[in-house]
């Protein structure tokens, strides 16, 4: 049976809860179908989200990685096709960390796109009427330079983890926590079913 890795974020900027991780957690009960999802929670940090992804990707090496964020602002479940090298953050860090204008990885890529078919995921949540899009920029914050790090573990190690980042809405009358839940459940089956095509796991 294929491997799934779900990650969530913990809180920040003084917010009492995550979108993100109150959805993995729950979609990691749900035992989608034909895979096993392990959920594993992120710091808000640029050192220590990286440095934990890197570490979980080359050590338990998944058939599917799919990365949970919150986008406050958020009308649409977004789908992110790429992160690029660049941390810039116009508020500090769940550390205090505040990077201007920094790489992530000197001399690394400028850019890394996710390896999955990002309209094939959105286009299975528009099938279930769930409001999607494909995004083309993940942000220069944390979950951005996450996506990165992670994207750029999988090139560098040669991993065949398929990877993607999925920027969820908060929580609230226009995204209930089912129809975020239904969402993330419908993205992992989707992939799965892409692996099954292309012998993922
Ligand atoms: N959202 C932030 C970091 C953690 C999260 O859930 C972001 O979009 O970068």
């Amino acid at each position: 049976m294929a491997r799934a890795l779900l990650t969530g974020f913990e809180p920040f900027g003084g917010s009492e809860i995550n979108s993100s991780w109150e959805i993995a957690v729950r979609v990691g009960q749900l035992s989608p179908k034909g895979v096993v999802v392990e959920t594993m929670q992120l710091p808000v940090s640029f050192k220590c989200a990286g440095e934990a992804i890197r570490k979980t990707l080359r050590e338990n090496q998944p058939n599917v990685l799919v990365m949970l964020g919150q986008r406050g602002k958020g009308t649409s479940i977004d789908i992110e096709r790429i992160a690029v090298n660049l941390m810039d953050s116009v508020n500090p860090d769940n550390d205090g960390c505040q990077p201007q204008e920094q790489a992530i990885t000197a001399d690394g890529e400028a850019a890394y796109f996710s390896n999955l078919p990002v309209k094939v995921l959105r286009d299975a949540l528009l099938q279930k009427s769930i409001l999607a899009r494909v995004s083309n920029s993940a942000g220069l914050y944390v979950c951005n330079s996450t996506y990165y790090n992670a994207l750029e573990e999988i090139q560098k190690h040669q991993l065949s983890t398929k990877a993607v980042f999925v920027h969820l809405p908060k929580i609230g009358a226009d995204f209930p926590l089912a129809m975020l839940m239904e969402a993330v459940k419908t993205i992992i089956e989707t992939v799965i079913t892409i692996g099954k095509d292309e012998q993922i796991g």
